[in-house]
């Protein structure tokens, strides 16, 4: 993701067990480490599949976790994927969105690379500095005759503007498709954040709120639109000799899926412990100057999938020279989302992409910092976190 590479294996074992690899190096933090049920609770359901030697293509686990998990979010019609970012590829030719789709810089490169896919050209519109979402009111000016869709992501769980977004969607006659791959459990004080929009892709990502080690889903508004994203994920096929679209392999599989169904025991635990864990951020950072902590304390609703800040000017460090800072203490944070996606080389040369178009996202991509978030991250790991942020920027 960033360019830094990462030798993930050792990271892992370090984290482990931090004293083996260095007895005098500090204990590492990771930003985001997977919550996994006991294996025990696992080895049932990977009997079943042992036993029935039925490992894909819409086993019994597909169809018990798609009907648990459409329970779980309040949605009545979801596609379970092999992962995001194939469910946003098959999204856009479920909606058969072309020409040009506006979206934010601001997100994993994957929003973008699956219009890429789709040979469809990203028109990057500005975000709003508070939430690091699309702007609505920059998209309207972006709109051209080309335009067949807006692409919005939920950046970190924090919801998009959606009225705003389909108000203005629906004035221009534009399909509206969301990058839902932060929102899991996300839900809106107005009803179910996932209901807006054509579709929404999920991430179940093992960095995610919610994991199946890979995986996602699409949420579709009718079962129609449902029937043919399935198909869509199934080579096309509807029966077995009849194929009517050239569909891709998005399914998930057995394993996945049973996984999927396990790790819907725990995830509100989760969510609540990734809640306790950003108000002690919060808490705690509020005294440092020249950080400012994204989003805002105490929403019920949101499901804190990542604890993004904003070094400031009134910092004593730059954004960087706190990364560079945490990252040789052992906590490692990441720059998500830096840099812009309008800045690769497969996207630059779009006029959208000039910095003077982007200067909010530009802006956040310089400032932003994720902080370790999960939940098995221990009160005295956070302040540590917080001590060594506090007194790098009194050091200097
Ligand atoms: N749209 C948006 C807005 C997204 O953010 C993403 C993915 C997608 C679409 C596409 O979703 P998927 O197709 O992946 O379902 C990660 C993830 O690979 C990626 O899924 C995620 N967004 C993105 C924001 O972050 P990296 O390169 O930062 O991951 P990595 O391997 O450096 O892991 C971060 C930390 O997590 C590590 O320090 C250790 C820990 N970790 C990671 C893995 C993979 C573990 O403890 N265990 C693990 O298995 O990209």
């Amino acid at each position: 993701m960033e360019t830094e590479t990462l030798d993930l294996s050792a990271l892992l074992q370090h984290a482990a067990d931090p004293g083996a690899a260095d007895s005098a190096a500090h204990e590492t933090i990771l930003v985001a480490q997977p919550v996994l049920p006991p294996l025990e609770d696992l080895l049932p359901s990977l009997r079943e599949i042992w036993d029935s030697k039925v490992l894909t293509n819409g086993g019994p686990f597909h169809q018990r976790f798609e009907t648990a998990l459409s329970e779980y979010l309040g949605v009545e019609h979801i596609s379970l994927f092999t992962n995001c970012t194939i469910g946003l590829v098959t999204a856009l030719q479920a909606m058969d969105i072309q020409g040009e789709v506006i979206t934010s810089p601001y997100s994993f490169v994957a929003t973008a690379h699956a219009l890429l896919w789709n040979r469809i050209t990203p028109k990057f519109v500005d975000i709003d500095p508070h939430t690091l979402n699309i702007d609505p009111e920059r998209i309207e000016a972006a709109i051209t005759p080309s335009t067949s869709a807006i692409m919005a992501i939920h950046c970190y769980g924090h919801p998009c503007d959606v009225e705003a977004i389909e108000r203005i969607a629906r004035k221009h006659g534009l399909k509206v498709i969301y990058d839902a791959a932060h929102a899991f459990g996300v839900r809106l004080p107005t009803g179910n954040l996932l209901k807006h929009g054509d579709l929404s892709v999920l991430s179940f990502h093992a960095t995610k709120v919610f994991n199946t080690f890979e995986g996602g889903a699409i949420v579709s508004p009718d079962a129609r639109t449902k029937t043919y994203v399935d198909q869509l994920k199934n080579f096309g096929f509807v029966d077995d000799v009849t194929v009517v679209t050239p569909g891709i392999n998005g399914k998930m599989s057995e394993f996945n899926a049973a996984l999927g169904l396990l790790q819907l025991k725990d995830v509100d635990k989760a969510i609540q412990r990734r809640r306790d864990i950003d108000r002690r951020y919060r808490e705690r950072l509020s005294a440092v100057h020249g950080i400012h902590c994204v989003g805002f304390s105490g929403e019920s609703n949101a499901n804190h999938a990542y604890f993004p800040i904003l070094v400031r000017p009134g910092y004593a460090l730059s954004r960087d020279g706190l990364y560079h800072a945490l990252r040789e203490q052992g906590v490692l944070v990441r720059r998500y989302f830096h840099p812009l996606i309008s800045s690769f080389p497969m996207y630059s040369h779009l006029a959208s992409s000039c910095e003077e178009n982007l200067p909010r996202a530009t802006e956040a991509a310089s400032q932003v910092i994720c902080l370790p978030i999960h939940p098995a991250l221990r009160d005295d790991q956070v302040d540590r976190v917080v001590d060594l942020i506090a007194s790098a920027g009194r050091r200097q």
